[in-house]
């Protein structure tokens, strides 16, 4: 092998190398409001969801049901146009309950991940 092109099979490794550890960072979430897991008196009009990533808005949703699977979500969950690692939806009015929060999202990495939490109103 001549010098010039074990030079390019090394530079190759190494942006492979630095391609991987960059894609080691997922979108995972970062924080929520309602916050995960939490109970609040105040029925919410919204649900908002940071994540660590930014995010590809054409590939990312989430929605919200009541303890009955049926969805409390206004069906506009979307990217905010401002910051593209928010995930936001509006809610219907929302009576006391539990209520559960799904999200699957694209990050800018291209990798998927998804996950839930409940959030309760105590009215
Ligand atoms: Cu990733």
């Amino acid at each position: 092998m001549s010098l010039r092109r074990r030079l390019a099979a090394v530079l190759t490794a190494v942006t492979l190398a630095l391609a991987t550890a960059s894609a080691g960072a997922h979108a995972f979430l970062d924080r929520a409001e309602p916050r995960v897991g939490s109970a609040v008196r105040t029925p919410p009009a919204e649900v908002k969801l940071w994540f660590t990533q930014k995010l590809e808005p054409a590939f990312s949703t989430l929605q919200v049901t009541d303890a009955g699977g049926n969805r409390v979500d206004t069906h506009d969950g979307r990217v905010d146009a401002a910051d593209g690692a928010l995930l936001r939806t509006g809610l219907l009015p929302l009576g006391s309950g539990r209520y559960t929060v799904t999200w699957r999202v694209l990050s800018v990495d291209t990798h998927v991940t998804s996950g839930d939490f409940t959030f309760t109103v105590k009215r």
